[in-house]
C-alpha cells in the first residue's frame, strides 16, 4: 500500500484500510490546552470545523514521559484518534501528523485507520531565515515558524545582521537600529525588531517547539555596523568575488558610512584588534545571550575574504570566548570552524557542497574528528538556490539551480560517515532575491519538505517517487494553512 501523505516519513505507519475512520464532522477533543488548542488549529484550518473540547474526545492527546525526546504514537481505530508524546514536542508533532492524514470523504472528513510509531533521527532540525538583505516583519517570521513546525523542524536560525543593516533592537548598543536598520537590498524599506516583537518571535516559536538561534555575523559582513560605529569597521576591500557580483548585479561599490544595497559578499570587516571590538562584541553577545532561551548564539564568521589569516584567526578565537563565557554554544560557519583548535569549541556549519566537495568549500571541517556538524550544503539545501534556470527568485551560485530532486536525494552521511558527529540539518534561506512571505513560501516549497524529510526520517525508507507523490498529496493542506505553493517540476500538487 502507498504510504499516506505524511511528511516527514514516520519511522512505521501501517495503515489499516479495513478499519474504521475517525470521522471529523461531530469530533471531539481532550488534553492540555495547548494541544487541544493546535489540534483545533490545524484541523480547523483543513475542515473548517474545528472539533469542540470533552472530557474525553474522540481525539485524546496525552504525554507519556520516558521516550526518545520528540518522539510520539498515533493509533486511528474504531473512530477514535489516540496520540501520546513522549514530551510536549512529541506530542505537537503527532498532531502535525494527524493534520497531514485528514481526508475528505463522500460524507464529510474523516481520518482513516492508521498505526504510527515515529521519532525523529537528528536532534537538530533547522531551517534559516536572513532578515538582513531583506527585512521580515514578524508575520513573516511567525508564518514562517508555522510551516516550519508543521514539517517538525524544530530551530529557526535567524541571521540579523548583515551588510544592509541590522536588525534587532539592542539595549546596549541602540545606535545599530537607529542608523543601522533603514536600509536593504535594491533600495527596499529597511527595519528591525523592537525588543517586545523580538519577544514576540521567542514566544511564538516556543508555542510551535522551536528554537530560535540568533545570529550576529562577524567579523565580516558588517558594513552596517560601520553606520553605527564607523571607528570600529575597516574600510571595505574589494576582492574578485565582490568585483564580479557587481559587475552582475549592480548597486555600485560599497562606500564607508553610506548604507550598502547591493549583492556583493566578502569586503567588509570589524577592524580587529581595535581594543572597541571586543567591548562591542561583549555588549552585544552578551546581552543576545541574555534575551534568547535557546542553547545556541550563532556568530557567523564566513566570507572575511579582505581579512588577513592571522587577524581572522584571533578574532574568532576571541569571539568563540565571548559566546562560551555568556553561557551559550557557539555556533560558526566552517570557515571560523577551521581555525585551529576552534572546532572543538564550537557547532560547525557546513556551506560546502554535498554533490561536488571541494577544500575550498571547507571540506575538511567534515574530516575533523573534533568537528560536532549542522550540514548546509549549498547545493542541496539553499532554499534561495533557483530551482530551476527559469525561476524569477534565486541565486545560482551552488552548482546552478538545485531541484527538488537535487534537494531530496543526497543523505547527511555522504558528507559525514560518523552519525554521531553530525547534529543535524539545516536549510537557509538567504533573502538577496526574497522580500516577501509569498516570495519565501515560492522557494521554499516543496524543497523545505525534503530537508526536513533528511533531518527526521530513516535513510533506509526514503525513496524519491514515494516522496514526491507524499508531497503533492499535502497540496490541500498546505493551500488551506495559506502556504503559498507554485508550480514545482516533478511534483504534481494534488488539488481540492
Ligand atoms: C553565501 S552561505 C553566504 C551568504 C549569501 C549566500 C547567498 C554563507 C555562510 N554566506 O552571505 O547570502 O551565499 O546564497
Amino acid at each position: 500500500m502507498p504510504h499516506p501523505s505524511t511528511v516527514p516519513l514516520p519511522v512505521r505507519c501501517e495503515p489499516d484500510a479495513a478499519g474504521l475512520p475517525l470521522s471529523l464532522d461531530a469530533a471531539t477533543v481532550s488534553g492540555t490546552d495547548a494541544a487541544v488548542a493546535d489540534v483545533q488549529r490545524v484541523i480547523g484550518q483543513r475542515t473548517g470545523n474545528p472539533p469542540a473540547r470533552a472530557a474525553t474526545g474522540s481525539i485524546r492527546l496525552s504525554v507519556s514521559p520516558g521516550g526518545t525526546p520528540e518522539s510520539y504514537r498515533l493509533r486511528v481505530a474504531d473512530g477514535v484518534a489516540e496520540i501520546v508524546g513522549a514530551d510536549d514536542a512529541g506530542l505537537f508533532y503527532g498532531i502535525q501528523t494527524l493534520a497531514q492524514l485528514v481526508e475528505r470523504a463522500d460524507d464529510g472528513w474523516r481520518i482513516p485507520a492508521v498505526a504510527i510509531d515515529d521519532a525523529p533521527r537528528f536532534a537538530y532540525r533547522g531551517a534559516m531565515l536572513d532578515v538582513a538583505r531583506h527585512f521580515h516583519p514578524v508575520p513573516t517570521v511567525t508564518a514562517y515558524l508555522d510551516r516550519i513546525a508543521s514539517l517538525k523542524l524544530n530551530h529557526l536560525h535567524l541571521h540579523l545582521t548583515d551588510d544592509q543593516g541590522w536588525r534587532l533592537a539592542l539595549s546596549s548598543r541602540p545606535a545599530l537600529t537607529e542608523r543601522a536598520a533603514a536600509s536593504a537590498v535594491g533600495g527596499a524599506p529597511g527595519g528591525f525588531y523592537t525588543r517586545e516583537e523580538f519577544e514576540t518571535i521567542l514566544a511564538h516559536a516556543a508555542s510551535r517547539h522551536v528554537t530560535i538561534v540568533p545570529e550576529v555575523d562577524v567579523p565580516g559582513h558588517t558594513h552596517a555596523v560601520g553606520l553605527a560605529y564607523p571607528e570600529l569597521a575597516a574600510d571595505p576591500v574589494i576582492g574578485e568575488e565582490a568585483r564580479a557580483t557587481i559587475a552582475e548585479f549592480g548597486g555600485g561599490d560599497p562606500v564607508p558610512g553610506q548604507p550598502y544595497t547591493g549583492l556583493a559578499v566578502g569586503f567588509s570587516s570589524l577592524r580587529i584588534g581595535e581594543p572597541g571590538t571586543e567591548e562591542f562584541l561583549r555588549d552585544v553577545f552578551g546581552e543576545l545571550a541574555r534575551r534568547t532561551p535557546g542553547p545556541y548564539v550563532h556568530l557567523g564568521g564566513d566570507e572575511c575574504l579582505g581579512t588577513d589569516p592571522d587577524d581572522f584567526a584571533a578574532f574568532v578565537r576571541l569571539a568563540v570566548r565571548i559566546v562560551r563565557e555568556s553561557g551559550k554554544t557557539p555556533i560558526a560557519w566552517h570557515e571560523a570552524a577551521l581555525v585551529p583548535g576552534v572546532a572543538a569549541e564550537v557547532v560547525s556549519q557546513f556551506w560546502g557542497y554535498v554533490h561536488a566537495p571541494t577544500e575550498d568549500r571547507g571540506a575538511a571541517v567534515l574530516r575533523d574528528p573534533d568537528a560536532r556538524v549542522i550540514l548546509s550544503p549549498a547545493d542541496a539545501v539553499y532554499l534561495d538556490m533557483k530551482p530551476d534556470a527559469d525561476a524569477t527568485l534565486g541565486l545560482t551560485w551552488a552548482n546552478g539551480p538545485t531541484s527538488v530532486h537535487d534537494a531530496y536525494t543526497w543523505d547527511p552521511t555522504d558528507l559525514v560517515a560518523d552519525e554521531r558527529r553530525i547534529l543535524g540539518v539545516e536549510a537557509p534561506m538567504w533573502s538577496e532575491t526574497v522580500s516577501t512571505l509569498a516570495d519565501i513560501d515560492a522557494l521554499a516549497f516543496p524543497r523545505l519538505a525534503a530537508a526536513a524529510e533528511i533531518a527526521w526520517s530513516p535513510a533506509a525508507a526514503r525513496e524519491w517517487d514515494d516522496f514526491r507523490t507524499r508531497v503533492a498529496g499535502l497540496a490541500p493542506l498546505w493551500r488551506a494553512s495559506g502556504y503559498g505553493l507554485v508550480p514545482s517540476a516533478g511534483i504534481a500538487w494534488r488539488e481540492g
